[in-house]
């Protein structure tokens, strides 16, 4: 499965200027992310000067723009938003009629670059679960260091979150696990054999992450919210670009890719 991260909340058209803000970027990223091999979108949204938002308003709309583009693509929207933000603030795209498919939920408090805390207490971590499971929305776990896996299967064994449990990765951000295979690795090696694991990676790390990911058997999450690049110095000129560069290396490596309803087998969605 390959999930596109295309927008996120943090990166900017300084960054790159293929970043989207506006509905029909967000669309046309999310289209050209989906032709090119991705069956998942991790979705956050903008206002149209770039400043992040979780207004239930733009989820439904850039859904709606999705859906017209890529009707059966599965959408995930993020609950994790940008840092700064309110639990209730977060948490509006899951009540969409109809709700997502998928949201993720960020499993841990972490330092998020210079001053930014990143909070997500055990009983903010609980609320979102909850709250998903009320809605029927299956979470993608987010974990950005060992301790929220284990913060994870805690509130597992307590019974919040269900099974099956699949997890995010996210490797490289200032404050979290280093982006290393070793690193990868003793993830993976932390969940039960029975989950499925995504990995990500930021900057110039994502490619080397999303390549152990593939051969360890674990799926991959590219876009510009992890990565503006290509490859070293070239700025990748859509999210297209970032999915088939993936789509490239796991043919070369003999995986296959998974489409929407593929990945819904995978996931475990109805
Ligand atoms: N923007 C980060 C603070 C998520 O989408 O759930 C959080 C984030 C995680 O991107
Ligand atoms: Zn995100």
């Amino acid at each position: 499965m390959i999930t596109g991260a295309i927008c996120g909340a943090e990166v900017t058209k300084e960054h790159n200027p293929n970043v989207p803000y506006t509905v029909e970027e967000i669309g046309r990223e999310a289209e050209l992310a989906y032709n090119a091999g991705a069956s998942i979108i991790h979705l956050h949204v903008r206002e149209d000067d770039g400043t992040p938002t979780q207004s239930k308003e733009r989820f439904k709309v850039c859904i709606e723009e999705i859906k017209e583009r890529c009707p059966d693509v599965i959408i995930q929207p993020s609950t994790g938003g940008a840092v700064g933000m309110t639990n209730d603030e977060r948490l509006q795209p899951i009540y969409l009629d109809p709700p997502p498919e998928m949201a993720t939920l960020d499993c841990g408090t972490m330092n998020f670059g210079g001053d930014e805390i990143f909070i997500n207490t055990e009983n903010t971590i609980i609320y979102f679960a909850e709250e998903m499971n009320k809605h029927g929305i299956k979470y993608e776990l987010e974990c950005f260091d060992k301790g929220m896996i284990d913060m994870a299967l805690r509130l597992h064994d307590k019974g919040y979150i269900k099974d099956p449990m699949h997890f995010n990765f996210v490797l490289g951000v200032i404050g979290g696990i280093s982006a290393t295979s070793r690193d990868l690795e003793f993830l993976k090696n932390s969940i039960p054999k029975d989950s499925t694991f995504t990995a990500c990676a930021i900057g110039r790390h994502e490619f080397s992450i999303i390549t152990s990911s593939i051969i360890m058997g674990g799926h991959a999450r590219v876009g510009f919210e992890d990565n503006v690049y290509l490859s070293k110095g070239v700025l990748a000129k859509s999210n297209g670009e970032l999915v088939a560069k993936v789509v490239r290396i796991a043919n070369e490596l003999g995986r296959e890719i998974a489409s929407p309803d593929e990945a819904r087998k995978i996931l475990g969605l109805k």
